[in-house]
């Protein structure tokens, strides 16, 4: 496993911290030695590998059945890719696990458990105060849909745990399962 290529996928609502625990994993897992890191981040993903798709349930789907397939090229050549988009759909999250395991890499799904509540009451961009007021349409935990993932290798919820802690569960995990 030590060789094989690799897709760390987190999955969770606007505001649950995935981009940052995905960050600061990257970081770690450049520290930690030979393998070539490929984060793809959400903004620099929806500004260039996706721009121009909204937040529709198809256009949500392209976007994360593209960033499943850049992920998995990554993984075709034994890199390791860090993926952090909402990603509300089950179906959309498993086609980016099968493309993971057929170009031979592995696929972990890590839920950012993070509740809505705690998440809202971050609201960063104040996303979550205009969709509540009914300026925006179609946000993720208000009036759209998350699927919660009965499929995940791990969760984490950064209201009972720091970043840094989020870090180390997955690290762990990787070390435990001989990826690491
Ligand atoms: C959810 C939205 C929406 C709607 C804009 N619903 O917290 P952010 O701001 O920085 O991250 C969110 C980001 C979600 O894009 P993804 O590519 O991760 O979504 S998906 O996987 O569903 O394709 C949020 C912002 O875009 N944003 N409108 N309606 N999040």
């Amino acid at each position: 496993r030590r060789h094989r290529g690799l897709v760390l996928f987190f999955t969770g609502l606007s505001g649950s911290g995935k981009s940052t625990i995905a960050r600061n994993l990257a970081d770690a897992l450049r520290e930690a030695g030979d393998r070539t890191i490929t984060l793809l981040d959400g903004d620099v993903v929806r500004r260039e590998l996706t721009a121009g798709l909204g937040f529709s349930k198809s256009d949500r789907d392209r976007n994360v059945r593209r960033i499943g397939w850049v992920a998995a090229e990554v993984a075709r050549h034994r890199g390791v890719a860090v993926a952090c988009p909402i990603a509300p759909y089950d179906a959309a999250r498993k086609a980016a696990r099968q493309m993971a395991v057929e170009a031979g890499g592995g696929f972990i799904l890590v839920h950012v458990a993070t509740p809505l509540e705690v998440c809202e009451s971050r609201d960063r961009k104040g996303l979550y105060a205009r969709a509540r007021a009914g300026q925006l349409r179609g946000m993720t935990g208000i009036d759209d849909p998350y699927e919660v993932p009965a499929d995940a290798e791990l969760s984490v919820d950064t209201t009972t745990m720091s970043v840094a802690e989020a870090v180390d569960v997955v690290l762990n995990f990787l070390v435990e399962s001989g990826w690491m």
